[in-house]
């Protein structure tokens, strides 16, 4: 059940498709909550109560203990004292004592402090504007979040290629540099079915251009590559160059579709190119625009993109730059003592994501004219909105690509999104892990970190175990900054780990592919925290490091340097996979409980769930490779294992759930049956 109370005058963030009658705030309040003025509302927690969701976010599955605040931020230090990360996901469920989900419908700043300032109180306050606040309630999570994301719409579903393994680095120069890459790949047989063209291809950062000298004839290249299979996602910036001459700047300037300052000049502020205007992706007009500005690239084979800076960050505003340039001055000639220099170095700090800064433009919105403070979290969704619309009208038939950095609920209908700048560090491995299920609650399903760490120098050991996590995220990509150590698996000795572990991806291609689609087209969760799946188990709310991983295994990574394996909560009986490579594995059968399992450098560990199944292929070099006819099934029969294992062309997006499943059985004597006939000729039980 969903109830709908307006408080205020809201903005429309059309984050809902669903219309939901609005009930009264009558004499009882808001079930579950109690309200203080109208715009604060909090509830009293009991110990036991757990709190999963806002998606993007730091800490643990369990969100509770800690402040969150919802305005997208381009702060690439996602430390745990951190509130706001690139995302605005207003959507939470409390579980114990009482159950039910809240979702905060509005486009400004929220904050979430949910037993940080009182243990005991959760408190929600909504700092400006009206809101839309949904209560859900369910006795069952899962179903919970159904409901929630049947209110905001089915998620984005990208071209199967886009769950091959993905190569990407901030620092490819050239076209050559690009096909050494995907030589060593090809060369030793690693698989690879994409890389990503960082802000290097283009010209003067300028989007939808190419650099015409470090890429010479652009669409014979993207051809080129596609004869290996590889795809190049090229990446797109929400600031547009300003710049004479230059067809994005001059039109937008034109029609007008740029932000705007208060006296109606554009708003310009400092990115990758220096000055730039951002497109005004609130007005419908302008995302129409920039939208249809992707077909520059479409038009030269390019298949996928991801968008960039979205939050919007911004270096520098002149105007505040000025001012500070100032002050910076008085220093000049004086005594900086401690006191002094926290004040310079406070002062230099500000000019970069200045908050006063997003209060100097303006949209020009449906419902007229707006500051941008007060939509702030509404920009990377609408830019990834100008996007995903026009890739529905230049490609009707064919899925494109698209991932975000900065998102809101809503946008996930559009596009997926990559969780951002995180570090080479063991920590942000678990946090990869912590942050899944509550991205797959607000709906974002195309979703995966910076496998071996994007920001400082990552290490042979942290990769791999990485990337032993990241086989099992729809979005699998390395990829690192500018100047950090290089992390393309060749920079290391363990090519045959590296191939095995990323072969393993193409392995379990059938069932990650199966469990996304099935997913979206249900509206489900694919990775979900244990008491998800295990209500009633007390100890399952507990476990922070484990997920599952659609229906049928459990995963728990080694998320620690020189760790040899890892304790292992399992919520019932499981068969143990420890695998090498597609064709290397053991199994162990063990017993519901606490266990100590070892897990060598290059082995991953997969639990099999009792009368479950995964669907593997024998792998492949690209997705394309992959053969979905010759089927290895890991089973664990207790009685009879089942599963529905969806395929499709992998591009087309109508998608067909019924007609797209394939029922697969294995009975206790170990006869398999593909929709309901005998089948031992295209499968081999494992
Ligand atoms: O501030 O385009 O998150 O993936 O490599 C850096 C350069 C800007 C931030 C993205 C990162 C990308 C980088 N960009």
């Amino acid at each position: 059940m969903i109830q709908k109370y307006v408080f205020g005058n809201p903005f429309d963030t059309e984050a809902v498709v669903k219309e939901i009658p609005e009930e009264p705030i009558g004499e009882g309040g808001i079930p579950h909550l109690t309200m203080a003025d109208g715009n604060v509302f909090s509830y009293r927690m009991d110990d036991g109560d757990v709190i999963y969701g806002l998606g993007e976010n730091v800490r643990g599955i369990n969100k509770r203990g800690w402040l969150y605040i919802s305005r997208c931020t381009d702060d690439s230090h996602h430390q745990e004292d951190k509130h706001s990360l690139y995302a605005a996901h207003n959507f939470f469920i409390v579980d114990g004592r009482e159950r039910f989900g809240v979702f905060v419908d509005t486009p400004g700043r929220v904050s979430f402090d949910l037993g940080y300032t009182d243990r005991r109180m959760l408190t929600v306050t909504v700092e400006a504007g009206g809101f839309v606040l949904y209560i859900l309630e369910d006795d069952s999570l899962r179903e919970m979040v159904r409901q929630f994301r049947k209110l905001t719409g089915r998620s984005y579903i990208p071209p199967k290629w886009a769950f091959g393994y993905c190569q990407s680095r901030w620092s490819y120069e050239t076209a050559d540099e690009v096909r050494e890459v995907v030589r060593r790949h090809r060369e030793n047989h690693v698989p690879l079915d994409s890389v990503c063209l960082d802000i290097d291809y283009m010209e003067r950062f300028k989007d939808f251009t190419v650099d015409e000298e470090k890429f010479p004839d652009f669409p014979e290249f993207v051809k080129e590559m596609g004869e290996q299979n590889i795809h190049l996602v090229p990446i797109i910036d929400a600031g547009v160059k300003v710049e004479e001459g230059y067809p994005v700047y001059e039109e937008g300037v034109k029609n007008g579709y740029f932000c705007r300052r208060e006296d109606g000049s554009e708003f310009v502020c400092g990115v990758w190119p220096g000055r730039v205007h951002f497109p005004d992706m609130l007005n419908p007009d302008a995302r129409r625009w920039f939208g249809d500005w992707y077909r520059v690239l479409l038009d030269q084979g390019i298949e996928g993109f991801w968008n960039d800076m979205n939050e919007p960050a911004m270096f520098y505003e002149e105007g505040h730059l000025e001012e500070v340039l100032d002050e910076v001055e008085k220093f000049k000639g004086t005594n900086i003592g401690i006191y002094e220099f926290f004040d310079w170095q406070k002062l230099v700090e500000s000019v970069h994501n200045n908050p006063g800064d997003y209060e100097k433009f303006y949209h020009q919105t449906p419902a007229g004219r707006i500051r941008h403070d007060k939509v702030h979290n509404l920009f990377g969704y609408n830019m990834t909105r100008a996007a995903g619309e026009a890739f529905e009208r230049l490609s009707p038939d064919r899925r494109i690509l698209m991932y975000s950095r900065s998102s809101y609920i809503g946008m996930h209908r559009y596009g997926g999104i990559w969780t951002g700048d995180n570090y080479s560090w063991w920590s942000h491995l678990l946090m990869n892990l912590q942050m899944l299920p509550g991205l797959n609650m607000c709906g974002f399903l195309y979703t995966g970190a910076d496998l071996g760490g994007f920001g400082s120098d990552t290490t042979e050991d942290l990769l791999l175990r990485w990337l032993e996590l990241g086989i099992f995220t729809p979005l699998m990509r390395n990829h690192s900054a500018l100047r950090s150590r290089r992390q393309e698996y060749y920079q290391f000795g363990s090519e045959d780990d590296f191939r095995n572990i990323i072969g393993l991806r193409y392995g379990l291609l059938p069932y990650i592919y199966s469990e996304f689609m099935k997913a979206a087209l249900t509206d489900d969760m694919m990775f979900m925290p244990l008491a998800f799946v295990y209500p009633e188990d007390s100890e399952a709310a507990g476990v922070e490091d484990q997920l599952m991983a659609g229906e049928s295994i459990m995963i728990a990574p080694v998320y620690k340097q020189n760790a040899a394996g890892r304790y292992v909560y399992l919520p019932e009986e499981m068969k143990l996979y420890r695998m090498r490579s597609v064709t290397d594995m053991d199994t162990e059968v063990l017993p519901a409980g606490h266990h100590y399992v070892k897990a060598a450098l290059n082995e991953v560990l997969v639990f099999l769930r009792p009368d479950h199944i995964v669907p593997m292929s024998c792998g492949g070099e690209s997705v394309a490779d992959v053969e979905g006819s010759k089927l290895r099934l890991l089973h664990f029969v207790k009685n009879q294992a089942v599963y529905d294992l969806y395929d499709d062309d992998g591009y087309s997006r109508n998608t067909d759930l019924e007609k797209s499943l394939t029922g697969i059985t294995v009975d206790r004597d170990g006869t398999v049956k593909v929709n309901g006939e005998f089948a031992a000729d295209r499968v081999l039980t494992i």
